[in-house]
């Protein structure tokens, strides 16, 4: 019986879920739902109080939510291979600091896109500057720490990539290739990985509609 996975082609945390499925083989247990029709806001605001995609159903009435826990379940169900989570020593603590960094760096990518799309009289051109220093800043670490993320693939460096991949879909006019050279390689080996190829960042038309019939 597939899992019912609230999800929409533009989310980048979901996205990160998809990665982690795909890498451990377990890419067809989802039903998919999108949050962005009245039926499915319905639905997610049922099965998760916050209302956030993704959240999954893992037993009739319970869903989990936040990607790192979807992660951590995905994980859990693998039949073969190795986990994602390094158990123990500093491969651990690299692993959850990457992991943390990149879903950071999504939410201030996101947090930032949100405020330049605000009417000019309500946007705060401070709160976009404060989120871009923060993406600034941790190009910037990731660019100096880049031999650390060399190695066997973890959640950690999911999330890494995943939030370059989604720079380069929601701000591509952001230039961090140029600035940011050892870390464009790295990413141009990652993405090119068979799990993170099959889940590109893709316009969801059902948010397009929806954006399209507030206005
Ligand atoms: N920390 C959460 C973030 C989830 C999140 O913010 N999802 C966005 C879509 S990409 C959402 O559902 N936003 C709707 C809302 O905030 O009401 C995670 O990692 O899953």
């Amino acid at each position: 019986m597939p899992l019912r996975m609230y999800h929409d082609s533009n989310c980048p945390y979901s996205r990160k879920v998809l990665i982690m499925a795909e890498h451990h083989g377990l890419g067809n247990i989802f039903e998919f739902v999108s949050p962005f029709t009245p039926e499915g806001l319905a639905a997610i605001s049922q099965d998760n109080p916050l209302a956030k995609m993704p959240a999954l159903v893992i037993e009739k009435g319970f869903a989990i939510f936040d990607s790192r826990v979807i992660c951590r379940y995905i994980d859990s169900l693998r039949k073969a291979g190795a986990s994602l989570y390094p158990a123990e020593g500093m491969a651990q603590w690299r692993c959850l600091r990457y992991e943390a960094l990149g879903d950071g760096m999504l939410d201030a990518a996101i947090t930032a896109r949100q405020e330049l799309f605000r009417p000019q009289s309500s946007k705060l051109q401070d709160r976009i500057d404060k989120q871009m220093s923060k993406l600034d800043a941790g190009l910037k670490c990731l660019e100096s720490e880049v031999d650390l993320l060399e190695g066997e693939l973890t959640v950690g460096i999911v999330a890494v990539s995943n939030a370059l991949s989604y720079l380069d879909f929601r701000w591509p006019q952001l230039p961090w290739r140029d600035t940011h050279p050892r870390l464009a390689a790295w990413q141009a080996r990652i993405e090119k990985l068979a799990s993170f190829e099959a889940h590109p960042y893709i316009e969801s038309d059902l948010l397009v509609k929806k954006l399209a019939a507030a206005r």
